[in-house]
């Protein structure tokens, strides 16, 4: 199959799955065409079944917003009369769905067919897209793609009840690799890190607001009281400097670091013994499922898809919004005993087992032949 792939190319959750699967669906011998303003961050390597197509915005001064999505789906008619495209499908809705669906509409002109996937990530229905500026074409966006997915039950029902869809959405989880738990095993360099007496906990998001970074490093204030521990922060965005301040004010910068954006999540990973997600809105949790296939149970919030990959009492224990004192509690509770830090972190890495690329890359498949059968 000739698959085009649109998604956001910086870190974070909706590019890294649409990169991920591109790339195992082209390794089952699928061509794979990724469209989007900059090569993806995960797109390490280019082979003779991947391509990479940058759509450009030229600056004219006239526009005080330059027109993406009239870019982009220019861009796209050109992709798929040029290599023969079966089949679009398109992570985030906003504006890819959008501009999708005017590229099907611009080919139809020239007698060509092409299907849409839209698959929901989160915020693009949560955050951003349940604006009133953004919702009617959203909503006329979904209703508009030829098959529609979202990343867990939560965001499903929510995009549901906050759009009043007609399509029918079908859940498909996001995924893990477990080949990169077997890589990254071997290599872990703990005593790099932190010395051995110490426990190591880590965090990696986009640091927006909705992550409460703040709530991450006040667990951590209360857990190194009664622990020998260190705080690994992976990532960056708006809310880091509120969270180094916080720290360096508080007298425990030494014992955080701050790495930024970086691709070695699996290596910080490798060595965390807990990983704390207390976000306020999370459809799925990429985050979390990385770390419970790097056998790292989870301390999180209990919103959105969370609970449908973060196990309470199994894979780690889930919270209200703005519960420090509980999490800071409990994570003592685990990192003080031995053998529940060794039953949770087995079943955490059992429980990603649920959620294997393999799997998930043939429903994506089964979505596609579905849908190219039904337009
Ligand atoms: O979490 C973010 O702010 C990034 C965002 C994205 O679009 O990349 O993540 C969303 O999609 C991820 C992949 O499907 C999910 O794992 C995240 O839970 C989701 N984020 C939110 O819903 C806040």
């Amino acid at each position: 199959m000739k698959i085009g792939i649109v998604c956001y190319p910086t870190y974070g959750g909706s590019g890294v799955v649409a990169t991920e699967l591109g790339l195992a669906l082209a390794k089952k011998g699928n061509e794979i065409h990724f469209i989007s303003y900059k090569q993806p961050v995960r797109l390490d390597f280019l082979s003779e079944k991947i391509f990479f197509h940058q759509v450009y915005v030229p600056d004219y001064p006239l526009f005080k917003f330059q027109p993406y999505e009239l870019a982009l789906s220019s861009k796209l008619v050109d992709v798929v009369m040029n290599y023969n495209i079966d089949i679009l499908h398109v992570h985030y809705a906003i504006p890819h769905a959008y501009a999708a669906y005017m590229a099907k509409k611009m080919l139809e002109g020239n007698s060509v067919n092409l299907p849409v996937v839209t698959t929901l990530h989160g915020t693009d229905i949560t955050l951003v897209g349940n604006h009133p500026f953004y919702k009617n074409a959203v909503k006329f966006s979904i209703d508009n793609s030829d098959y529609v997915t979202a990343v867990s039950n939560s965001l499903k029902v929510q995009t549901e009840n906050i759009f009043n869809t007609k399509k029918k959405i079908e859940v498909i989880p996001n995924f893990v690799d477990f080949s990169k738990h077997k890589l990254h095993n071997k290599n872990c360099n703990r005593d790099l890190i932190a010395s051995n007496e110490k426990k190591i906990i880590s965090h990696v998001s986009n640091f927006r607001p909705v992550k409460r970074v703040l709530d991450v490093v006040k667990i951590f204030q209360q857990v190194r009281k009664k622990i020998p521990s260190k705080l690994i922060m992976v990532g960056d965005g708006p809310d880091r400097i509120k969270a180094e301040s916080y720290c360096a004010k508080m007298g425990f910068i030494d014992d955080v670091n701050f790495l930024g954006n970086t691709e070695m999540i699996y290596e910080v990973l490798c060595y965390s013994d807990l990983f704390l997600l207390p976000s306020e809105a999370e459809s799925f949790g990429l985050a979390a499922l990385e770390a419970m296939m790097m056998e790292v149970p989870v301390i999180s919030t209990n919103v959105g898809g969370i609970p449908e990959v973060n196990k309470d009492k199994e894979t780690g224990f889930l919270f209200n919004i703005g519960d420090i004192k509980g999490m800071s509690k409990k994570s003592i509770e685990i990192l003080s005993n031995e053998n529940q830090l060794k039953r949770l972190k087995a079943r955490a890495r059992l429980n990603a087992k649920k959620f294997k690329i393999e799997d998930v890359v043939e429903m994506y498949l089964d979505a596609y032949k579905k849908t190219l059968k039904s337009t």
